[in-house]
């Protein structure tokens, strides 16, 4: 039978279960990626494992999201993950390396290889034809330990490219238009992956732009074909050698279908507070803008900015707005620094800062109160960029830098000027932001542990009977920064679950760490795609710690859902949705006999405050069973029941 690309690569690696959509299966891992604000809990989970060396073909531990170091805390958490890396034969890409997913990429990915990474973005790598998909901390930390990971057969959805993009239209907008389409939830369940005439028109890291942002439709993960583009990015990068040709079978049927024709996109612009708020950028504008910030895993590539710096190149930004361009990678830095593209931006009046995460979460670059904010990043969700009233647009590079230059949001179509196309570059190899394992015994190398790194809750195995006080009633879309929220003040305290859910739930209720503590045991009550967003382990870890036994939503988020049940809280879903409406806060509702239940179709809970029962859906797999009944995936491992 013809196959899908995603079909291919993972029959390539499958271990266990049948690949039918809605199955479990376990697949080969060959690589991982951790980054260093999910990183910390990993490598305590590795530590847990009590495993020599990791069992990947590769795994790299990237320092690139807690790099504003005002207080010991971040230091010493990269200290801790460079020695845990060293003992496990774990590489390690020192800060001012780059972003993870960039630096990846560049150095790393290789067509037709499986990628697990701690990291939601991390399907960036299915811009080199892999499947790369995001997990929580304890799955990757699984992964290195036993080179496998299970998960849900999803559907494969083709998204059908012809055509060419216009000048000022870019891999940004396309990602944006199937976004506008699809929803922040439309891919989830599914693997969105791009194949036609189209593709050829779209270079590696426009591919990755693409994928990247596949993370904010829910999905998997994205994957493209690997091809003649592909290996000119390869060789590029000095690995033409790790390069091979793949694509879905011609007659390959998928089970879902969007046609794109190219030539007919526009400028798009994401406006607050979510992805998938899509217009086109004449609809948005003309709107004054305070800060323009260019990089991000998404749209920080070597021609992303080269295009910057063509539209900058002799202007001057104007004098109401600030511009920030954080490269992303040290590479990609130093090719701007030698053929004097970086002077050109510095001549403009773009501030320059390091090759980080930096501003997509929160690490400065706050916009002003009320200030409006273009961003070539992935998420605007409220309050993300440190600024709770600030009004954040998601574009493309070319869209930032030309708004930079005129201070509206403007279509640069309308701007006069002509943008050439980049021409390909070589990158020389250069190892000395990665350090590789020495070959030393772990025995040899000690584990560095600063005092802000403190364990990791673990919660209890399921008992008889579940009661917990409502301490939340949420509504649609809720993300993980709203659940964790992620910033300047608390990205320090990754390692430290005790301080973290203090401010659990901050931006949408600062009552709710309290309410959790008097109530001692309290469930969450969700609307549709509960958890999206990032794949921080925290948004579960640190709802545990404040005593979270069960949520009952419409809908969850893949990553979010995965972690919950890592943690031993059970995600419910409504039988009917309606049923959303009829709680208050503090309303106590209860469980009987949560073991058994957990294996049947429905859970029937009470509302005890009300006299009323409603059914809720578990569909766990067996494997996420035996999870919720241990208390989680370490209990399990540990041999509890
Ligand atoms: C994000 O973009 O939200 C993050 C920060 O990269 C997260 C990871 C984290 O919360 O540490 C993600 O996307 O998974
Ligand atoms: Fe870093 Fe932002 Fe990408 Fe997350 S989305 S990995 S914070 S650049």
């Amino acid at each position: 039978m013809a196959k899908t690309l995603a079909y291919k690569i993972l029959e390539d690696h499958l271990k266990e279960g049948r690949l039918v959509p809605g199955e479990e299966i376990t697949i080969k891992m060959d690589q991982t990626l951790t980054q260093d604000s999910t990183g910390t809990m990993v490598y305590l989970q590795l530590e847990a494992m009590d495993v020599e060396k990791v069992q990947t073909e590769l795994s790299v531990a990237y320092i690139d999201h807690n790099t504003l170091q005002t207080g010991f805390e971040n230091a010493d958490d990269h200290a801790f993950i460079r020695s845990v890396a060293a003992r496990h034969g774990v590489l390690f890409s020192k800060p001012g390396n780059g972003i993870c997913h960039q630096v990846h990429l560049e150095n790393f990915g290789v067509p037709g290889k499986t990628l697990l990474g701690s990291d939601s973005h991390t399907p960036t790598g299915g811009g080199l034809g892999m499947i790369a998909i995001g997990a929580g901390g304890l799955d990757v930390a699984v992964a290195m330990a036993k080179g496998v990971y299970s998960l849900t057969v999803p559907k494969v959805l083709g998204v059908h490219l012809t055509g060419k993009l216009a000048p000022w239209v870019s891999a940004k907008d396309v990602i944006l238009h199937v976004l506008q389409k699809l929803s922040v939830k439309g891919g989830v369940g599914k693997i969105v992956e791009y194949f036609g005439e189209g593709v050829s028109a779209l270079s590696v890291t426009d591919r990755a732009t693409i994928t990247n942002m596949g993370a904010e439709l829910g999905a998997t993960t994205s994957v493209f074909p690997s091809d003649e583009n592909t290996r000119i990015y390869l060789a590029s990068q000095g690995r033409e050698s790790d390069y091979r040709p793949l694509a879905a079978d011609p007659d390959a049927v998928y089970d879902e279908l969007l046609e794109v024709d190219l030539s007919t996109l526009e400028p798009l612009a994401a406006g607050p507070h979510s992805p998938d708020n899509v217009k086109s950028v004449k609809e948005y504008g003309p709107l004054a803008v305070d800060q323009v910030a260019i990089g991000s895993c998404t749209n920080s590539s070597y021609t992303d900015l080269m295009k910057v710096a063509a539209i900058l190149k002799g202007k001057r930004v104007h004098e109401n707005v600030s511009l920030v361009i954080a490269p992303g990678s040290a590479k990609i830095l130093r090719k701007l620094a030698e053929n004097g593209a970086l002077a050109d931006m510095i001549a403009a009046g773009a501030r320059v800062i390091e090759c980080a995460c930096g501003p997509c979460i929160g690490m400065g670059q706050s916009p002003k109160s009320a200030g409006v904010s273009l961003r070539t990043f992935n998420r605007n969700f409220k309050g993300r960029s440190g600024t709770k009233d600030a009004s954040v647009y998601l574009v493309s590079p070319e869209t930032a830098a030309i708004s930079a230059l005129t201070g509206v949001l403007t279509d640069g179509r309308d701007s006069g000027f002509e943008l050439d196309a980049i021409a390909g570059e070589y990158f020389p190899q250069n190892e000395n932001l990665i350090i590789r394992p020495d070959g030393k015994a772990k025995a040899e190398i000690p584990v560095e542990m600063g005092p802000n790194i403190k364990p990791f809750p673990l919660n209890e195995p399921l008992g008889d009977v579940l009661a917990a006080d409502v301490v939340l009633h949420a509504g649609d879309n809720i993300t993980t920064d709203d659940i964790m929220p992620s910033d300047s003040r608390l990205l320090p305290y990754r390692s430290n679950i005790p301080h973290l859910s203090n401010y659990c739930f901050e931006t949408i209720d600062t009552g709710f760490p309290a309410r959790c503590k008097a109530a001692d045991k309290g469930v969450i009550i969700g609307g549709d795609n509960y958890g999206q967003g990032s794949s921080r382990e925290h948004a579960a870890l640190a709802p545990l710690y404040l005593g979270i036994r069960f949520v009952i939503a419409k809908s969850f988020a893949r990553i979010h859902r995965s972690n919950l049940i890592n943690s031993g809280i059970l995600p419910l879903v409504f039988e009917d949705p309606a049923d959303y409406d009829s709680f208050e806060l503090g309303q106590r509702l209860v469980i009987e006999n949560p073991r058994e239940q957990s294996g049947n179709e429905f859970i029937t809970v009470r509302n005890e405050t009300t006299g009323k029962t409603f059914r809720v859906i578990p569909n766990f797999s067996e494997q996420e069973r035996e999870m919720i009944l241990a208390g989680g995936k370490i209990n399990m491992m540990r041999g509890l029941k």
